[in-house]
């Protein structure tokens, strides 16, 4: 494949769905029986770490075992076989995309399998629990936080991110609700960028008329039949 435009795919909840890992939104949700702002927020870690601790233990737990699936599979397909720039943003916390191959790879709101010290900064891989455990670095307790960014933070990766979008021929968005800001904005800056849009998701998500293009049904089986027309076409 020669001459490819520029890529840049932002994935959300939805493209994990099928693993087995929970969305945030609507029934069965992870913000489901939770505040918001009671769990993924700095001001609910100062409040009540041991709440916070123990609601991303429990979902760190729930990663153990959980497999990519086809849609996962098949952009780390496309990303080997682009001929062109290429990025793939994914809001996820999960680890999904690097397993199924995946390597130009940004994680905009952190890793749920990384730890990171509130108070020396050290960060580090970590698969087990957080709660009641010290930082190794300082010894200081409560300290410890999943490398995640909570509401208020700036996410990761943003200059990054906006390069991208500004340079890009085509932007997909696979699988997110399109309520949080700035991921919500991404479409928009591609649109001024001149890139075709297009959305891949279970239903319309809350920006898709902002979308070009739009494709409705499951990440496993529409984004793979999106990957293969790509590659075919070219
Ligand atoms: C399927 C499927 C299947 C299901 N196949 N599809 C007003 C205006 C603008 C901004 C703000 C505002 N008020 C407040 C803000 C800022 C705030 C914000 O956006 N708030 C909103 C609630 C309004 N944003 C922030 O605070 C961000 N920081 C920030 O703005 O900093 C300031 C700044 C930024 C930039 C420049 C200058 C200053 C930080 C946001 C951090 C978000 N963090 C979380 C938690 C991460 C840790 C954790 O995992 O716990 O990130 S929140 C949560 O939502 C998580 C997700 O990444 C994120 C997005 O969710 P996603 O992926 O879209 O999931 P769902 O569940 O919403 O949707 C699932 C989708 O899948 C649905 O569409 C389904 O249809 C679909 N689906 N099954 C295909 N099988």
């Amino acid at each position: 494949m020669a001459d490819r435009p520029a890529l840049v795919i932002l994935t959300g909840a939805g493209i994990s769905a099928e693993s087995g890992v929970p969305t945030f939104r609507g029934g069965g949700g992870l913000w489901e029986g939770h505040r918001i702002e009671d769990v993924a927020t700095p001001g609910a870690f100062a409040r009540d770490p041991e709440r916070v601790l123990r609601f991303y233990d429990a979902r760190r737990r729930q990663l153990a075992g959980v497999e990519p699936n086809a849609a996962h599979r098949a952009l780390a397909r496309l990303e080997a076989a682009w001929d062109g720039p290429f990025l793939l943003i994914t809001q996820n916390v999960d680890h999904l995309h690097e397993q199924a191959g995946s390597r130009k790879l940004l994680h905009m709101h952190g890793e749920l399998l990384r730890a990171r010290c509130s108070r020396c900064g050290w960060s580090d891989r970590w698969t087990g629990d957080l709660a009641g455990v010290a930082c190794p670095a300082c010894g200081r307790l409560p300290a410890l936080r999943p490398d995640v960014v909570w509401f208020e933070e700036i996410p990761i990766g943003l200059d990054r991110i906006e390069a991208a979008l500004e340079a890009c021929g085509l932007f997909a968005a696979i699988g997110t609700s399109g309520q949080v800001w700035p991921a919500a904005g991404f479409v928009e800056l591609a649109r001024r960028a001149g890139a075709h849009t297009i959305e891949l998701n279970l239903e319309p998500s809350e920006g898709s008329d902002r979308f070009a293009e739009r494709r409705l049904g499951p990440a496993s089986r529409i984004v793979p039949a999106w990957v293969e027309e790509l590659l075919v076409a070219g």
